[in-house]
């Protein structure tokens, strides 16, 4: 191997993967990528960047492996030699964790600790990012969530990324190695998951706007996320691994919205009225429930320089007119077959 900087991401093909992977290759790394293997493609939102596994001059590697998995984890990392290592690779749906718990965790945390494992057998000084999150602070009714606010996790899934962030801040103390917790707060993009709220309401104006559905159901409207713009949160976990030394940041944009607010202003973008169109559905509600997330990203401000560059309704904007694109290819497509 060269001289040439060489990063691995886990999780590459979900929303945060595909933008990591895209800054990455503009900076000029040579990416290696762990995608799970599915009946299914998994990795469309990858297709901008596709590169074909004959051309002798690409820069992006896709290897099969699994956080469940250790061996393929090592395989891959020996192989792939990254200088730093982001991990995002998650059973990352909130709701999702309460029906399978063990799962989540084998996943979220002891998937961490495989891959710090594996990571402090290699001897060598990899940079690690680790994806914590706002939903660690759970229903702790401090606001705003600052690097100081008390951990208190209200799903299956919170609480496998506390044990994560913990494993991280833990490999750094005692094996010094150079390791990062970026704790994001809530970001979409049009990339977004279908079934996280903002998308699923924005996917679906946008398929009422064109007749192809009518109702949306949806579970708590009450609920208040600090909603940000994701290719602007890779930015900041890039950041992190090119400081001095490691640290744990908030990523945030320090405003909280409800989901009632995000919905109003989604089905007002596409000029309907939400109201005659939006019906409650208790299947969407969870058994517990973070109400309010607020950032403090002040220390990403100052050490690392970051800081957020879209207000909601922008990134409302973004979205409603992506998904209106893709309904009105799904209306031309059905017009087709009829
Ligand atoms: P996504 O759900 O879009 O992507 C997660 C990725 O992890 C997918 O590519 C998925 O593969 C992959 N994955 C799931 N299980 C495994 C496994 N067992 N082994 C290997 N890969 C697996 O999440 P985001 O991109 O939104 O988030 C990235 C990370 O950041 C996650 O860890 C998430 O928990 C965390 N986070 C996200 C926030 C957000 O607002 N987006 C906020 C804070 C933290 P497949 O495509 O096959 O499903
Ligand atoms: P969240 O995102 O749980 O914050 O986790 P999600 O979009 O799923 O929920 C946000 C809020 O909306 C309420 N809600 C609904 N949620 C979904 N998914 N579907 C519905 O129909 C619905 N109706 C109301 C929820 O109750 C909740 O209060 C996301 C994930 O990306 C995590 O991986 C990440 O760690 C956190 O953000 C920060």
């Amino acid at each position: 191997m060269g001289n040439e900087r060489r990063a691995l991401v886990t999780g590459i093909g979900g929303q945060d993967g595909s933008y990591l992977a895209e800054l990455l290759l503009a900076q000029g790394y040579v990416v290696h990528g762990v995608v799970r293997r599915s009946s299914a493609f998994n990795t469309g939102r990858l297709d901008g960047i596709y590169q074909d596994p004959h051309d002798s001059h690409r820069r992006l590697f896709l290897h099969y492996g699994d956080l469940t998995d250790s061996s393929s984890l090592r395989r891959i990392l020996t192989l792939a030699e990254p200088q730093e290592v982001y991990n995002l690779a998650a059973q990352s749906h909130v709701r999702v964790s309460f029906d399978q718990p063990e799962y989540t965790a084998d996943v979220v945390s002891l998937g961490t600790l495989r891959l710090l494992e594996a990571i402090r057998d290699t001897g060598k000084p990899v940079r690690f990012y680790q994806a914590s999150s706002s939903e660690m602070y759970g229903d702790n009714p401090e606001v705003p969530q600052s690097e100081a606010t008390r951990f208190q996790p209200s799903s299956p899934y919170a609480a496998a990324k506390v044990a994560a962030y913990w494993y991280t801040a833990l490999y750094r103390k005692a094996y010094g190695l150079f390791a990062c917790n970026g704790i994001l707060f809530n970001h979409e993009s049009p990339r977004r998951g279908e079934t996280f709220v903002t998308r699923k309401i924005t996917r679906a104006a946008a398929r009422i706007k064109l007749g192809l559905q009518d109702k949306l159901f949806l579970g708590n409207l009450d609920a208040c996320r600090d909603w940000g713009y994701a290719p602007e949160y890779v930015e900041a976990m890039w950041l992190m691994l090119q400081q001095e030394k490691p640290d744990d940041y908030v990523i945030a944009t320090g405003e909280s919205h409800s989901v009632r607010e995000f919905l109003e202003l989604a089905f007002n973008q596409a000029g309907l009225d939400w109201q005659k169109h939006v019906e409650f559905d208790k299947r969407y509600l969870r058994p517990a429930e973070v109400p309010m997330l607020k950032g403090d990203a002040a220390k990403a401000r100052r050490v690392l320089g970051w800081r957020p560059k879209t207000a909601l309704p922008e990134l409302v904007r973004i979205m409603v007119e992506a998904d209106l694109d893709l309904a009105r290819r799904e209306k031309a497509a059905n017009d087709v077959r009829k």
